[in-house]
């Protein structure tokens, strides 16, 4: 992290009149741990902030101390009226929903930025933006660091959430020492593991691990690129009850299939569109290519894109039509 960057950033969120926090839609744990952070942060400072996220958390976040807080709709007069704009965790503007605002802001609406996946675009007056990092939460500690500001259990708690979530439970190839330190941290702090662990990538209902096993029992190889391949329609999400979070973590758990080098979990979402989701365990293999070349995003190892269409099964393959 840049010292110089990170005091300059830190001045001018001490100068303004009140914050806005906005993280990406479909907010996963280290969008809610980067918003979690910035709340205590702004109550610990007294400072009038409002956190906006298009989309509801799903409850298993429930137990960050803020997240209550979070709006999931904003006017533009609302957004006028703040100075300083922090947003998390989003690859790009638009990721927010808030990308024409943030484009076409006022001249005194400073907006900086944290984020951990490759650049894409600059709209931000300071970016902290490092692709090498595992998780936003991993910058935002930093950034705490850089300004001697003492982290609360809350605040480890948002942290060590963040952390878990982008790593599979420390289970995917962007663990390493740097976040195991940090998580120690946190844990010091006050920040249970095991407890966020169950709360949030553990905590599955009977519904669901009767999809994912259902899910599973499909499992394919593709024996060209050596991928393994599942797919679940709309149909079966709306006879289970579940929706497309419910999803969260299977393609991680079938890249740990034997003898592949990844995983590609194919889901029909309700408006018509096909959800890819790519993982891989290998450092060797940039699954974001992939997920870029059809409008999607992403990490090396973990990547995803949509596009329009239906699932047909037919001869033993998967076609999108
Ligand atoms: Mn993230």
């Amino acid at each position: 992290m840049d010292k110089v960057e990170a005091l300059k950033a830190w001045s001018l969120m001490r100068e303004a009149k009140n914050w806005l926090i906005a993280t990406h839609f479909n907010p996963d744990g280290d969008a809610l741990g980067s918003v979690n952070t910035f709340l205590e942060l702004a109550a610990a400072m007294n400072k009038p902030v409002m956190a906006y996220c298009a989309s509801a958390p799903d409850d298993k976040f429930g137990f960050l101390s803020r997240i209550n807080q979070l709006a999931n709709k904003i006017t533009k007069e609302q957004f006028d009226e703040f100075d300083l704009i922090i947003t998390v965790d989003c690859a790009t503007a638009s990721r927010s929903k808030l990308k024409e605002w943030l484009f076409s802001r006022s001249a005194n609406q400073i907006v900086i930025e944290f984020d951990h996946h490759e650049r894409q675009e600059d709209y931000a007056d300071i970016s902290f933006k490092e692709s090498g990092a595992a998780a936003t939460v991993e910058i935002i500690y930093n950034f705490l660091l850089a300004n001697d500001w003492p982290i609360n259990a809350e605040m480890a708690k948002s942290i060590l959430t963040g952390l878990l979530t982008d790593t599979g439970n420390f289970l995917y190839s962007n663990t390493n020492d740097k976040i195991a330190k940090i998580a120690a941290k946190m844990m010091l702090i006050g920040a249970r593991l095991p407890k966020i662990v169950r709360q949030t990538v553990t905590n599955k209902n009977l519904a669901v691990m009767h999809l994912w096993g259902l899910v599973l029992s499909r499992l394919k190889i593709n024996y060209e690129y050596l991928v393994a391949i599942a797919t679940v329609k709309q149909k079966e999400l709306s006879e289970f009850g579940l929706g497309v979070d419910d999803l969260t973590g299977l393609t991680g758990l079938m890249s740990g299939l034997q003898g592949v080098n990844g995983s590609l979990l194919l889901i029909e979402t309700e408006n018509g569109q096909i959800k890819g989701s790519l993982r891989s365990h290998l450092t060797n293999i940039d699954m974001s290519e992939l997920a870029n070349f059809l409008g999607g995003g992403g990490h090396r190892q973990a990547a995803g894109f949509c596009v329009n269409g239906s699932l047909v099964e037919g001869g033993g393959q998967v076609i999108v039509s």
